[in-house]
C-alpha cells in the first residue's frame, strides 16, 4: 500500500478528533454487531462489512454540507451510518424488520434515505457510478452547488461503464466525485492479478478528469483531500477523482474462504494503520482525552448499537400484504 505513515501532530480540534472517533467506532461495532447476528442466523442473504475502511466515509463526510448525495456499492452500511441515517433502521432493515429502511423487504444492499440523500445501495457491481453522474447532473440543471460522492471498488474500477461515466462528466462538467475505495481485492482477486495499471486515478487522465491517491487509512488526509475536491467540483470546475487506498478486514462477505491472502497481511495492517487507533493515539496523545474519556464513548456506542439490535429483535417481519407495496406494477 503506498499510503505512508500520517503525522503525529496534525492542525485539528480537539472536537473535530472527537468526532471521528465517535463516527468511526459506531460503524465498527455496528459492523461487528451485525457480524454477531448474521452468525446467529437473524440476518440473511448478503451481508458485506465494511470494518477496516471507517476513515474513507467518516472523512468525506466531513467534507460534505446538506444537500450533497451519496450512492454506493453493496457494502454500504458504513455510508448509511456516515451521513446520519438511524442506526436502527439500518439494523432492523439487516435483520428483515418492518422498521427497517426498506421495511425488511430490502435488506442489506437495498437501503435509500430521501432526508439524507443516501441513493443505496446497488448489488450490481459498478451500476451505482453512471447513476452517480445521473444524480449530479440533476443538480447541475437545477443550477445548485451540491456535489454527489459516487463510491465505487477497486474491481468495479474496470469496468467499461465506468469509462463511458467519466466522459460524459466532463464533458458536462458534472459536480461528481468518483470514490474509488481501493481495499486491494475485488473478492478474492487482488488488484494486481487484475489490472495492469494499479494506480487507478489516473485513469482519469484519458477524460481530463483531476484526481489523486489518498490515504484512506487517515481520516485527516481523507477529509483535507475531499475538501480539495468539493471545493472542484462546486466552482463548476467537473468531477474530481479521489482514490482512497483504504483495506478491509473480514472477507468479501460472510461467507469467504479468504484463502487469497494471509492472516499475517491483515493482522499487519490492524496493527500497523488502523484508522481509529490512529484518532485514538492523536486524542491521547495530544491530551485531549483520557482512556477514562474514551472509555465512556465506547459505552455510548455500545449502547446505540445494542439498541439497534434490540429494536430490530423486536421488529416484526412485514406482513404478507407489503408484499403488494412499494412495487412498479
Ligand atoms: C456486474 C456484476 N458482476 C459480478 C458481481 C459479483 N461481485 C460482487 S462483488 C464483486 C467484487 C467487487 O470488488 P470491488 O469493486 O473491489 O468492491 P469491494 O467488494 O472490494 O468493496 C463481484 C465480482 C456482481 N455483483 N455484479
Ligand atoms: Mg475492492
Amino acid at each position: 500500500m503506498a499510503a505512508k505513515k500520517p503525522a503525529d501532530k496534525p492542525n485539528i480540534s480537539k472536537e473535530e478528533l472527537l468526532k471521528f472517533y465517535r463516527e468511526m467506532l459506531l460503524i465498527r461495532r455496528f459492523e461487528e454487531k451485525a457480524g454477531q447476528l448474521y452468525g446467529m442466523g437473524l440476518i440473511g442473504g448478503f451481508c458485506h462489512l465494511y470494518i477496516g475502511q471507517e476513515a474513507v466515509v467518516v472523512g468525506l463526510e466531513a467534507a460534505a454540507k446538506e444537500g450533497d448525495k451519496r450512492i454506493t456499492s453493496y457494502r454500504d452500511h458504513g455510508h448509511m451510518l456516515a451521513c446520519g441515517m438511524d442506526p436502527k433502521g439500518v439494523m432492523a432493515e439487516l435483520t428483515g424488520r418492518i422498521g427497517g429502511y426498506s421495511k425488511g423487504k430490502g435488506g442489506s444492499m437495498h437501503m435509500f434515505s430521501k432526508e439524507r440523500h443516501f441513493y443505496g445501495g446497488h448489488g450490481i457491481v459498478g451500476a451505482q457510478v453512471p447513476l452517480g453522474a445521473g444524480l449530479a447532473f440533476a443538480d447541475k440543471y437545477l443550477g445548485n452547488d451540491n456535489v454527489t460522492f459516487t463510491y465505487f471498488g477497486d474491481g468495479a474500477a474496470n469496468q467499461g461503464q465506468v469509462y463511458e461515466t467519466y466522459n460524459m462528466a466532463e464533458l458536462w462538467d458534472l459536480p461528481v466525485i468518483f470514490v474509488i475505495e481501493n481495499n486491494q481485492y475485488a473478492m478474492g482477486t487482488s488488484v494486481k492479478r487484475a489490472t495492469k495499471s494499479t494506480t487507478l486515478y489516473e485513469r482519469g487522465v484519458a477524460y481530463g478528469i483531476p484526481g489523486e491517491q489518498v490515504d484512506g487509512m487517515d481520516v485527516l488526509a481523507v477529509k483535507a483531500a475531499g475538501e480539495k475536491a468539493v471545493a472542484h467540483c462546486r466552482a463548476g470546475k467537473g468531477p474530481y477523482i479521489l482514490e482512497m487506498m483504504t483495506y478491509r478486514y473480514r472477507g468479501h462477505s460472510m461467507s469467504d474462504p479468504a484463502k487469497y491472502r494471509t492472516r499475517e497481511e491483515v493482522q499487519k495492517m490492524r496493527d500497523e494503520r488502523d484508522a481509529i487507533e490512529h484518532v485514538r493515539d492523536l486524542l491521547l496523545n495530544g491530551g485531549h482525552a483520557s482512556a477514562d474519556d474514551l472509555k465512556a464513548i465506547d459505552r455510548e456506542i455500545k449502547d446505540i448499537v445494542n439498541d439497534s439490535a434490540e429494536f430490530s429483535k423486536e421488529s416484526p417481519e412485514p406482513p404478507v400484504e407489503e408484499l403488494w407495496t412499494d412495487i412498479y406494477a
